[in-house]
C-alpha cells in the first residue's frame, strides 16, 4: 500500500453509512422513479438530512460493542435505523447532475445492458428478470433507497423499519415520486442466523479499508480507500475516479475478453467521497444444490458436507478448509470441520480468516475453482496478491425469501413466491468494471482462471450450462447445473452527503 494511502484521512461524516456496514437484521430496498427534475431535487433535498453517514454508523457500532462487552448484551437497549440513497445514471441525469457524461461506460449502460459481458444468459438473462427489473420498467428506476433497522421484539418486529419506510413514502407522495418496487431482506432465523440459504456462514471476509474499517487486526492487509471511494489514493497511489486512473488490469488467460475497462475521463468533483453500488437479486435453488452434493458425493467417496465445502472453500460453520495460521494441532481442515474440535476457529476473529492458498497450489484442500478462491484468490500466484488487491469489493448482501422446507422439489420454470429465496447481493467499489464485473467475469465465469481447466465458480458463474468444476484428486470434472439464478439487478452511484445537497441545489 502506498504511503499516501496510509496517510489518508477519510471524510467519514460525508460518506454514506453503508460503506462502513449497516450490519442490521432487517433491510428494505425501495426502487424509485422521479417524474421530473424539479420534484426529484425537492425530494432529495428533504431526504438528505436523514441519510446516515459512515461516522454515524461507526459511532453506533462502537457504542453497541462497548455496551455488549460490559453487559454481555446490548440489543435490548440499543437500536438504530439507517437510510441511504443511490442513483442510476438515468436518475443522475434527471436530477441535472453536472458532467454526468464523465461517468464510466459500465455505470452508464447499467447491469441489464452488460448481461452478455457478465454472463447473465439463459435463465439468468434479463428477459426472465422480475419487477422492477423487467423492461421497460427497469429504465424508469432512478434511485434506490436502502433502509436498515434493528428488529424489535414481539409482533411489532419491523416497527423501526416501517417507521423509516413511512417517512420515505410520505416524501415520495409529497414530491410525485413513484415507489416502483420494494424488496425485503433479513437475516435467517434461529441457528441459521448469519448463514445464507445453502447453509454457509456468510459475511466473514471483508477488506479492511485504511481510515474507515481498518483495525489492529487487519492493519497489515487493509486496502487503500481509493479502491472503494472516489477521490482517494488507490492501491497504486492513483486517485480513484481521476483522469489518471489506470485501466483495469487483465490477469485472465491471454486473449480472454474480460470486461472492457473504459477510459476514465475523470469524474466530476462532486463525485468525491462517493462509491458505485452493484445490486443483484440472486435466487438460490436450495433443493437442486442439496441434491447435487448428495448425488455426487457418494461416488466421489466424500460426504455431502465435504463436497459442499469443497465447492465453497469453507465449511458451513464458516471454518476455512485451508490451514489456519496460529491454530496448533488442528485436524486436517479439508477432511472435517476443524471448528468442531476447536470452536475458537469460528468464534475468534483472529482465526476465521487467517489463511491463504500459498501451500495449496494444486488445490488439494481448496479446489482452485472453489467460490471463495475464485472470488478473492488472496496470495495465490497467478494472479498474485498485488493484482488480487486491485479487485476487492465491499459485500453488503442479505438473504431474502422464506426458509427452505425439507422435501421441496428443485425449481421448475415458474417459481412461486412461497419458494423464491436467495441473496440480495450488494457490493461497493470505486469502479464497477474493476470490481464486481471483473470478479464475476474474468475470475468466476472463466474456466481457465486461475489455471487452465480449473472450471467455473460453482456458486456464481452464470455464463454456461452445465458448468465444469475440477476437483483435484478425481479423474472427471464435475458437471454442475446452475443453482444461483440472476433475477434482476442494477448499477447505482452513492453520492456523499454534501453531494446530495449539491445535486438538490444546482
Ligand atoms: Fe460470495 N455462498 O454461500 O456460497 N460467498 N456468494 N459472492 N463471496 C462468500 O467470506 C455466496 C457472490 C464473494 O475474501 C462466502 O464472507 C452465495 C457474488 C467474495 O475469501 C460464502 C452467493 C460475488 C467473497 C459465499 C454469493 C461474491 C465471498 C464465505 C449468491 C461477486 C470473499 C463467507 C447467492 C461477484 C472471499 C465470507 C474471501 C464469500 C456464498 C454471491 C463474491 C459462503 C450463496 C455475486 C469476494
Amino acid at each position: 500500500m502506498s504511503t499516501a494511502a496510509a496517510d489518508t484521512r477519510l471524510a467519514t461524516a460525508e460518506i454514506q453509512g453503508n460503506l462502513a456496514g449497516f450490519n442490521k437484521d432487517l433491510q428494505r430496498f425501495l426502487f424509485l422513479s422521479f417524474s421530473d427534475g424539479a420534484s426529484a431535487k425537492a425530494f432529495v433535498a428533504e431526504l438528505a438530512p436523514e441519510i446516515a453517514s459512515a461516522r454515524d454508523v461507526r459511532s453506533f457500532n462502537a457504542l453497541y460493542k462497548a455496551i455488549r462487552k460490559r453487559r454481555g448484551h446490548a440489543a435490548d437497549i440499543l437500536k438504530a435505523a439507517w437510510t441511504n440513497i443511490a442513483f442510476t445514471f438515468e436518475g443522475l441525469n434527471l436530477l441535472g447532475a453536472p458532467d454526468c457524461a464523465n461517468f464510466p461506460e459500465d455505470f452508464r449502460a447499467g447491469m441489464s445492458a452488460r448481461a452478455e459481458l457478465i454472463g447473465d444468459r439463459d435463465d439468468s438473462a434479463p428477459e426472465g428478470w422480475v419487477p422492477p427489473f423487467t423492461a421497460p420498467l427497469v429504465q424508469a428506476i432512478h434511485a434506490l433507497v436502502l433502509l436498515a433497522a434493528d428488529p424489535v421484539d414481539g409482533p411489532q418486529r419491523t416497527v423501526l423499519l416501517d417507521h423509516i419506510t413511512e417517512r420515505v413514502s410520505q416524501l415520495s407522495q409529497q414530491h410525485g415520486v413513484s415507489v416502483l418496487s420494494q424488496l425485503d431482506g433479513s437475516v435467517r432465523p434461529g441457528a441459521a442466523r448469519g448463514h445464507e440459504h445453502f447453509g454457509f456462514k456468510d459475511g466473514i471476509s471483508q477488506p479492511g479499508i485504511v481510515g474507515l474499517t481498518e483495525s489492529a487486526k487487519n492493519r497489515a492487509t487493509s486496502i487503500a480507500p481509493g479502491e472503494f471511494l472516489i477521490g482517494y489514493p488507490d492501491q497504486d497511489g492513483q486517485t480513484s475516479g481521476g483522469p489518471t486512473n489506470p485501466p483495469a488490469p487483465q490477469p485472465g488467460p491471454p486473449g480472454y475478453p474480460g470486461p472492457a475497462p473504459a477510459p476514465t475521463p475523470g469524474l466530476p468533483a462532486w463525485a468525491t467521497d462517493g462509491s458505485f453500488l452493484v445490486f443483484r437479486r440472486l435466487r438460490q435453488d436450495v433443493a437442486a444444490f442439496s441434491q447435487f452434493v448428495t448425488d455426487q458425493s457418494g461416488a466421489l467417496g466424500l460426504t455431502g458436507d465435504q463436497l459442499g465445502a469443497k465447492l465453497v472453500g469453507r465449511w458451513k460453520s464458516g471454518a476455512p478448509m485451508e490451514r489456519i495460521h496460529g491454530v496448533p494441532q488442528q485436524p486436517d481442515g479439508s477432511v472435517e470441520d476443524p471448528s468442531a474440535a476447536h470452536p475458537q476457529i469460528v468464534e475468534d476473529e483472529r482465526f476465521i480468516n487467517a489463511f491463504d492458498y500459498g501451500d495449496d497450489q494444486d488445490g488439494a484442500r481448496v479446489p482452485r475453482a472453489a467460490h471463495i478462491r475464485k472470488a478473492y484468490p488472496r496470495a495465490e500466484d497467478p494472479p498474485g496478491d498485488a493484482v488480487a488487491d486491485r479487485h476487492r469489493i465491499l459485500r453488503r448482501g442479505v438473504p431474502y425469501g422464506p426458509e427452505f422446507a425439507p422435501g421441496e422439489a428443485p425449481y421448475g420454470q415458474v417459481v412461486p413466491d412461497t419458494q423464491d429465496r436467495g441473496l440480495l447481493f450488494l457490493c461497493y467499489q470505486a469502479s464497477i468494471s474493476k470490481g464486481f464485473e471483473f470478479v464475476q467475469q474474468t475470475w468466476a465465469n472463466t474456466p481457465d482462471f486461475p489455471q487452465s481447466g480449473d472450471g467455473r465458480d460453482p456458486i456464481i458463474s452464470q455464463d454456461a450450462q452445465p458448468r465444469e468444476f475440477n476437483l483435484p484428486g478425481h479423474e472427471t470434472h464435475l458437471q454442475m447445473n446452475r443453482w444461483v439464478q440472476t433475477t434482476g439487478g442494477g448499477y447505482f452511484f452513492t453520492p456523499s452527503l454534501p453531494a446530495l445537497q449539491h445535486l438538490a441545489d444546482t
